[in-house]
């Protein structure tokens, strides 16, 4: 065993490690064997940031709104096309990220519960061997952020305009849009603020694009003369599935709001409201806000439009909202990356780009989260790491945000415990999935009665196919994306699919096991 890998091992029991907690990895050693230099992270993440928005994913969207910086990353780096989330909703993806554990075993199963701070996270154990940790931007877990040297967050869901932050020495209002914010807290501190000495990990959190899509002042007549392509389910009847998907409450059609959503002064209590969060913003930024929608909403009201005719041009006025937000979104990440290269970071820094969830942007009629179907399921993850990842690859592999916690640590040489339940990306990063790689991965979806109304359901997923139970309504649906990539029809009645929901059963059955999820309790009044 070489010498540096025995020292290695020695330092590490000396901070409190014992050699049962030693799952050693082919990164760890061969970073002590060569005597490379531990690489920084720098982790970008947005809330409710569809892949079909994301340019290098493609899609419909891609040449109208292209993301060329978040693109930079996939070019130098690795796209992942099947990364997936525990539970499709905000604060329990950020618990799952920081906790490496599902939901039933981190405490937040939903929007509603207070995270638990004293429990084990990768960033306090990324401390122990010696990493900088720093966190700005959405937080959204209630409790104050542990195990970070350095935070500045949005308290709850934060504000677009002139944003507070809270911190260690108390709430501070900023002026300016809050992306634009967040990526200059984090140059400063790349900058001005850390310890060159230490390696780091710096989590760049954006609040965009989340509901209600409030653009900077800049990108206010960004798509004015264009018309954004429509995904082709834009009307979906939802035949062909359950009592949940008919009974949802997120379509742009009756649950997307004029006023909030559309910014479409209606002269009610909806655009009072809309008038009131107006309130934060600067004479400037009304003028500007004022001037990009006055003369527009004049001309929609006089249409009178009903039916499908209101229901496009709601999808086109949502669309444009959440892509001029994405536009900030991705200036802010070409900001990051050339401060990178100019301060000479990039080469031994970790880019990741992801989001909490994926994003509905019209498909099924919808907007918002919280399904195991494909498009709020599927997260984006994009990685580059000089000298690690190769250029341009692209990888298949069924993949979670489970993981990331894992993979931070493994980057770090750090051990990764036991109680942790998902696998470090660093071997699939570096081309060399392991043989016995996952073949499915567990879903579980708890947040009912809630806004959306979308019923809890769990779920087993395989590369191909999809096992949903909505165990309160008592329904199940099974999907097989090779056939139905938009999962228009739920096979699960179609005799010919009989062995496949078989092996599926049995499969999330294992999985309950291995996850250590607790028994179902199925509940008659949540229906
Ligand atoms: C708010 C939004 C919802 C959204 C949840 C959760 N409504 O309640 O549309 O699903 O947050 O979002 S809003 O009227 O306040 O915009 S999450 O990203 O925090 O999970
Ligand atoms: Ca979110």
């Amino acid at each position: 065993m070489p010498q540096s890998f025995l020292s290695r091992r020695r330092f590490l029991k000396s901070l409190g490690y014992g050699s049962a907690a030693f799952a050693l990895s082919s990164s760890l050693l061969s970073s002590c064997t060569t005597g490379k230099k531990r690489p920084n992270i720098l982790f970008i993440f947005s809330d409710d940031h569809g892949y079909q928005a994301i340019s290098a994913y493609g899609g419909r969207l891609k040449d109208i709104a292209p993301t060329p910086n978040i693109d930079r990353i996939a070019k130098k780096g690795m796209r992942f096309n099947k990364c997936y989330v525990t539970n499709s909703i905000c604060a329990p993806s950020r618990a799952t990220i920081l906790t490496g554990k599902h939901s039933h075993l981190n405490g937040v199963i939903d929007n509603r519960v207070k995270f638990d701070g004293s429990q084990q996270t990768f960033p306090k154990l990324l401390r122990k061997v010696g990493y900088q940790t720093a966190i700005v931007g959405k937080w959204h877990l209630k409790t104050e952020p542990t195990g970070f040297e350095f935070w500045q967050v949005l308290p709850g869901q934060g504000q677009y305009y002139n944003p507070d932050f809270l911190t260690p020495e108390g709430k501070k209002r900023e002026t300016g849009y809050v992306t634009d914010i967040i990526a200059d807290k984090t140059i400063d501190w790349l900058e001005n603020k850390r310890d060159k000495e230490k390696p780091f990990i710096f989590m760049m959190q954006n609040k965009a694009p989340h509901r209600s899509w409030w653009p900077a002042t800049r990108h206010l007549h960004l798509f004015d003369d264009v018309t954004i392509p429509e995904p082709f389910n834009l009307f979906d009847d939802y035949s062909g599935r359950g009592t949940a998907a008919h009974k949802q409450d997120m379509t742009i059609e009756k649950t997307m709001r004029l006023a909030q959503d559309l910014k479409v002064d209606t002269k009610d209590k909806n655009g009072a409201q809309l008038e009131r969060a107006k309130n934060r913003m600067t004479d400037e930024q009304r003028k500007a806000w004022d001037a990009a929608y006055t003369t527009k909403n004049e001309a929609f009201l006089q249409k009178h439009l009903k039916g499908k005719e209101l229901v496009r041009w709601k999808y086109q006025r949502y669309m444009k909202d959440y892509l001029r937000c994405i536009r900030a979104v991705d200036e802010n990440v070409g900001r990051v990356l050339d401060y990178l290269d100019k301060s000479g970071l990039a080469e031994n820094t970790v880019v990741i780009y992801s989001s909490d969830q994926g994003f509905y942007l019209g498909e099924h009629g919808w907007f918002d989260k919280r399904w195991m179907y494909e498009e709020s399921y599927r997260t984006p993850l994009i990685a580059k790491w000089p000298g690690v990842i190769k250029p341009g690859a692209v990888n298949d592999d069924l993949v979670s945000n489970l993981d990331f916690a894992q993979t931070f640590l493994d980057m770090a040489g750090a051990p990764q415990p036991q109680d942790m339940q998902g696998l470090s990306l660093v071997p699939v990063m570096a081309g060399k999935t392991p043989q016995n790689w996952r073949k499915s991965l567990y879903y579980h979806y708890y947040e009912y009665p809630a806004v959306h109304s979308v019923r809890r359901h769990e779920g087993v997923a395989t590369r191909r196919y999809k096992l949903l139970n909505f165990y309160d309504l008592g329904e199940w649906e099974l999907y097989d994306l090779e056939k139905d990539p938009h999962e228009m029809h739920s096979e699960y009645d179609n005799p010919q699919y009989a062995p496949v929901v078989a092996d599926l059963k049995k499969e999330l059955a294992r999985l309950r096991k291995f996850y250590k999820l607790p028994p179902l309790k199925p509940d008659p009044k949540r229906i």
